[in-house]
C-alpha cells in the first residue's frame, strides 16, 4: 500500500503559535523513513501552502475564518486527490481545524466507493464547539462539530454535501476537557465519548472493543490523531496540555488494535507543537505510535 505525506504547516485554527513547525518535526523524527521501513511504499508530497496567521482577536465567534477556509480547502483536495489515486494519505498538521479538510474528503470518497466511514478521533478534547458556544474563538476547537454540519456555511459546505458526515461515525476516545455549552452539545447530538473516567473504569481494552465493534471489511477506518491525547508526562509539545491523558503503554495498546482491525485507510496527525517539544521528543513518541498503528509489533515481523 502506497502512503501519502501530505504536510499542512498552519497554526491558524490554534490559541498558541507553533503547530505550523508540527510537519517538519515529524520529518525530522524519521515518519517516512520508519514507515517505509514497515515495507510500505512511501511517498513524501511535501507541504500545502496557505495564508500566513494574520494573529488577530476573534470575529463573531471565529479567529482567522477565511485563512481556515483556504487551508481547508487546499486539504480536502489533496486528501481528496491522493484516496482516488488509491494512497493512504497522512495529513502532517498543523492544528486540528484541519480535520475539517481531511476528513471531509475521506466522507466524499466514502460516498464514491460506497464504504462505510468510522472515525476515531483520540485527543484530550472533543473539539465540538460552535462559534455560539466557544469560549476562544479558536477554530481547532471546531472541527467535530462543522463536519457534522454545525458551523459557518464556508466550512460545512467543503466538499459539496453538507453535513459532510453525521455524529454517529465518530468515537471520540481519550476525553478529559469539554467546555461548558459543548458539554450540553455533545449530550444533544449523541456523540459518541470514551471519556478518561469511562476509560479508568473499564480500562483501555474494552473502551477500544466498543469503539472498534462494527467495523468489517466494507469500513474505511479514519484515525485523528491530536498528540494532546497522551499525557502530558510524555506528550509536552503541544499548545493545549491536559493532564490524565492515556500513558505509554495505553496510547500504544490503542494504536495496536486500530491496527489489528486492518482497515486504518487515513490518518491525521495534528497539535504537535515543537515550539513546546524538548528535544523533538513528542514527534519522536507519535512516530513510534504511528508505527504501531500501521502494524509494528513485537514478535510478529
Ligand atoms: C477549547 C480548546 N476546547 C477551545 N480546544 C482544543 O478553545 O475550544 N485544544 N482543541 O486542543
Ligand atoms: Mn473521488
Ligand atoms: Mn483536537
Ligand atoms: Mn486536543
Amino acid at each position: 500500500r502506497s502512503v501519502a505525506l501530505i504536510g499542512v504547516p498552519t497554526d491558524i485554527g490554534a490559541g498558541h503559535r507553533g503547530s505550523s513547525m508540527g510537519p517538519e518535526a515529524l520529518r525530522v523524527a524519521r515518519l517516512g523513513e520508519r514507515l517505509a521501513k514497515r515495507g510500505m511504499h512511501v511517498v513524501d508530497r511535501g507541504n500545502l501552502s496557505g495564508p500566513l496567521n494574520p494573529w488577530q482577536p476573534p470575529t463573531d465567534g471565529y479567529r482567522h475564518l477565511d485563512a481556515v477556509v483556504a487551508w481547508n480547502t487546499a486539504v480536502h483536495e489533496a486528501i481528496h486527490g491522493a484516496l482516488g489515486e488509491g494512497q493512504l494519505p497522512v495529513m502532517l498538521g498543523g492544528d486540528h481545524c484541519l480535520a475539517i479538510g481531511s476528513i471531509s474528503a475521506v466522507a466524499r470518497h466514502c460516498r464514491e466507493t460506497g464504504k462505510k466511514l468510522r472515525v476515531l478521533w483520540l485527543d484530550a478534547h472533543a473539539d465540538f464547539n460552535t462559534s455560539q458556544i466557544t469560549p476562544s474563538g479558536n477554530i481547532h476547537g471546531m472541527p467535530v462539530a462543522c463536519l457534522c454540519g454545525y458551523g459557518p456555511a464556508a466550512l460545512t459546505h467543503i466538499g459539496g454535501s453538507v453535513p459532510a458526515t453525521t455524529p454517529d461515525v465518530f468515537r471520540q476516545i481519550g476525553i478529559r476537557s469539554v467546555d461548558e455549552g459543548e458539554k450540553r452539545f455533545v449530550h444533544e447530538v449523541g456523540l459518541d465519548i470514551y471519556d478518561m473516567r469511562y476509560i479508568d473504569e473499564i480500562g483501555i481494552k474494552a473502551a477500544m472493543e466498543e469503539a472498534l465493534a462494527g467495523v468489517d471489511e466494507d469500513t474505511h477506518l479514519h484515525v485523528s490523531f491530536d498528540v494532546d491525547f497522551l499525557d502530558p508526562s510524555i506528550a509536552p509539545g503541544v499548545g493545549t496540555t491536559v493532564r490524565g491523558g492515556p500513558n505509554y503503554r495505553e496510547a500504544q495498546l490503542c494504536m495496536e488494535m486500530i491496527a489489528d482491525t486492518g482497515r486504518v485507510g487515513s490518518l491525521d496527525i495534528v497539535e504537535l507543537n515543537p515550539a513546546f517539544d524538548k528535544r523533538n521528543q513528542t514527534a519522536k513518541l507519535a512516530v513510534d505510535l504511528v508505527e504501531s498503528l500501521f502494524g509494528k509489533s513485537t514478535l510478529m515481523r
